[in-house]
């Protein structure tokens, strides 16, 4: 199922607003890392991402979760059509920079889902935060949801393989292999930590 060619006009001018937050909150992260740099000489956020759900995807998504093919559903209903990843340096950075985003008087928090304290049964780990974001136009202001998707390299290395496996084998991993990669969660988890721990001795050794 795919939008009407009305509802297709009408997304297409939401997705114009979803460029306008994505651009807000690349601005924001580019004004802490300045920040961070700056005033603290230690910035933990290693690199970001962005990307805006297409509307075949936003279709497939609504037709998923039995919602009408509108602008207005997609926008109603759906999080994550703005979507920003900060990769970090440490896990111990992930909920630093969290609050960091959660104390911005104009962000409004929708929802959170800490998944690196409570990995799914997957062994994903990303902190989610879903954010009220103002975009000001001409004439108006308007509120858009992002979902800002913060983790470690190594936990963005380790989504990436499992997305494609899972992409490949259509929702049916193979056991030995969700497995495989369950175990690699946990090993990465592990040093994760540990790079942590060098990290913080180097640091006061200096
Ligand atoms: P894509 O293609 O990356 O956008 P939601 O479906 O987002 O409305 P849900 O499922 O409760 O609601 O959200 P959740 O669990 O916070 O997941 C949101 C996103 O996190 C997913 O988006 C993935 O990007 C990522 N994610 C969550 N769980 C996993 C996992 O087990 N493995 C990997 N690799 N990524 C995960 P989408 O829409 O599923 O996919």
């Amino acid at each position: 199922m795919r939008f009407s060619q009305d509802e297709f006009e009408k997304l297409k001018n939401h997705l114009v607003l979803y460029r306008c937050v994505m651009k807000d909150m690349q601005t924001r992260v580019d004004v802490l890392q300045e920040d961070f740099n700056n005033l603290k000489q230690y910035n933990p956020i290693e690199h970001v991402k962005t990307r805006l759900k297409t509307p075949e995807s936003i279709a497939r998504k609504l037709n998923s979760r039995g919602i009408a093919l509108t602008a207005d559903d997609a926008r109603q209903h759906l999080t994550d059509i703005a979507g920003i990843r900060c990769i970090c340096s440490y896990a111990k950075d992930i909920s630093d920079l969290a609050e960091i985003f959660k104390r911005q008087p104009d962000i409004k928090l929708l929802a959170e889902k800490d998944y690196v304290t409570n990995p799914k049964p997957s062994g994903y780990r990303s902190h989610h935060l879903i954010l009220n974001v103002p975009v000001h136009l001409t004439d108006r202001t308007e509120h858009l949801a992002v979902e800002l998707q913060i983790r470690t390299q190594a936990m963005d290395f380790w989504a990436t393989l499992e997305h494609k496996a899972r992409y490949k084998y259509n929702d049916a991993m193979p056991l030995h292999i969700s497995q495989a990669l369950e175990k690699c969660a946990q090993e990465i988890a592990d040093l994760d930590e540990r790079m942590y721990e060098i990290q913080r001795s180097v640091s006061l050794e200096i």
